[in-house]
């Protein structure tokens, strides 16, 4: 399996001449290559887009929604060999990858092709001196996508659907450690109608073709997903070069449990947010506080339903945890248990690497929850993204909230309790970009998306994304 470059609509071979391999992390094995792609490679696709910008971002808002419906229609069409080849790639349950992964990709196409349509500028009277102001919102031209390995077409479709639907053309890199969907999405794109040079994918390390993209010095607007160290990395690159930044990066998530909550919802979505996607999403509930007066009875609920959580093969209908994403990954994630073993934290369940039948050499590891005594501790305030939870008794509401926002990530939170008076001061004081109360992962695409503090800077979503996508100009008329 050869993955190769798409470059002015066709797919071609890096002029590196360097390649990667990309592995299965649910059997250890290589499965294919990749071109790590250099400098020259991204300037081949920076010309590809250049050339194509000029009539991409004329083309009407109908015709470009039309374009992207169809994307739309042509990943459903192909759920399936997309759904594998996203499985195979990450480890993700294949489930998962079919009944979540690829049905976003689709509907992230789908939803941008509406919102473009509806999207709108404003327009503002200054009537004593007789005259009008409106807002033009023109697409950048090349914009940069860079998306990590967790939900790789999922979150690669979030950004580029809304970069082409402004009118913008795209110079993408998915993750070089699942690339595999996004090299299958760039035919249908082709197949769709998308014209030759409005998406490019260029294929390659972060330190290597990411670097390149972002110091490239007509790449006016980067958008990026990932850990927060290459956020920073990426933010000290683009601002000397004043481009346009969004920025969504890790999260330390806490999942806040009062005793009036809803117990059986709470128990299995707390189940879900800790261990979806083998913990590896910026969103997962991986600080779980729990009011004191029933600690003990969530605790004893909690793990029981953990232990019966099945870790397997990605393709086997029960496995509800697949594999990691990487051996890498996998030893980074077991480190945390040692750490914790070092400080004595009571690990209640988990905290193994496993072997799967017919996956010897995959990158499994059991349900992990750790039980805390401090919110100080590493296993609170690092990001581990992995199947590794904490689990701390707090006493009151004030408690509750200090433990919370005591992090340096402020992307999402979730709050369990029935007491309207309560859901309202936690949303109101919860430093995250998101709160969810009494749910976790409820998606509405018109709402914005993103962190505070160190998960990240702007937001995407709605018609905040095409916000970022577009050029506001002011243009004020005199008519006196
Ligand atoms: O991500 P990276 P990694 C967190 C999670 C994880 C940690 C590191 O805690 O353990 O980040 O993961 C590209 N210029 N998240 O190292 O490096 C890279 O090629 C330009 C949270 O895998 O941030 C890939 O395409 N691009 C997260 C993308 O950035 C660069 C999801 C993400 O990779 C680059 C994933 C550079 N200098 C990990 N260096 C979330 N928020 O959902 C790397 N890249």
């Amino acid at each position: 399996m050869t993955i190769k470059n798409y470059i002015n609509g066709a797919y071609c071979m890096p002029s590196s001449q360097d390649w990667l391999d990309v592995i299965n992390p649910s059997v250890g094995e290589i499965y294919g290559k990749l071109p790590n792609s250099n400098r020259e490679d991204v300037q081949l696709a920076y010309e590809a887009a250049k050339k194509a910008f000029p009539e991409w971002s004329k083309t009407s808002v109908e015709k470009r929604s039309a374009i992207l419906a169809k994307i739309a229609d042509l990943i459903e069409d192909n759920l399936e060999v997309l759904a594998k080849a996203e499985s195979m790639d990450n480890g993700k349950p294949l489930s998962l990858a079919k009944a979540v992964d690829i049905p976003r990709a689709a509907t992230n196409f789908r939803f941008f092709s509406q919102a473009i349509t509806q999207f709108y500028s404003e327009s503002h009277e200054q009537i004593a001196a007789k005259s009008i102001n409106f807002t033009l919102r023109q697409p950048i031209g090349v914009v940069g996508c860079i998306s990590p390995w967790n939900l790789p077409l999922y979150l690669f479709t979030w950004k580029i659907a809304p970069a082409l639907a402004a009118g913008n053309c795209v110079l993408a890199k998915p993750s070089e450690v699942t690339p595999y969907t996004a090299f299958l999405l760039a035919e249908l794109c082709s197949k769709a109608g998308l014209p030759k040079g409005v998406l490019n994918i260029v294929n390659g390390l972060g330190s290597s073709t990411g670097q390149a993209i972002v110091e490239h010095p007509n790449i006016k607007a980067i958008s990026f997903t990932g850990g927060t160290k290459t956020g920073a990395h990426i933010a000290r690159t683009a601002a000397p070069l004043f481009k346009k930044l969004s920025l969504e990066l890790g999260g330390k998530n806490p999942n806040i449990i009062f005793a009036d909550c809803d117990y059986d919802k709470m128990l299995t979505t707390t189940v879900k947010s800790a261990f979806a996607n083998q913990g590896q999403i910026c969103l997962c509930g991986s600080r779980i506080f729990v009011e004191a007066s029933m600690y003990e009875q969530f605790k004893t609920d909690f793990v029981k339903k953990v232990k019966q959580l099945k870790v397997g093969l990605p393709s086997k209908k029960d496995s509800d945890l697949g594999a990691l994403v990487s051996e890498d990954h996998l030893e980074k994630v077991l480190s945390y248990v040692e750490k914790a073993k070092q400080e004595k934290m009571n690990i209640l369940c988990g905290g193994e690497k496993l072997t799967t039948e017919n996956g010897k050499n995959g990158y499994y590891m059991q349900p992990t929850i750790i039980e805390v005594s401090s919110n100080d501790c590493i296993l609170n305030q690092e990001e581990i993204f992995g199947p590794i939870v904490t689990l701390m008794a707090f006493e009151n509401d004030k408690e509750a909230l200090a433990l919370a926002n005591t992090t340096s990530y402020g992307l999402s939170a979730t709050v369990w309790t029935n007491n309207l008076k309560r859901s309202l001061h936690f949303s109101e004081h919860l430093e995250t970009g998101i709160v969810w109360v009494n749910t976790w992962m409820q998606r509405d695409l018109r709402t914005p998306f993103g962190g505070q503090k160190n998960s990240g800077v702007g937001r995407e979503g709605g018609f905040e994304v095409l916000r970022f996508f577009t050029e506001a100009k002011n243009i004020c008329i005199n008519y006196e």
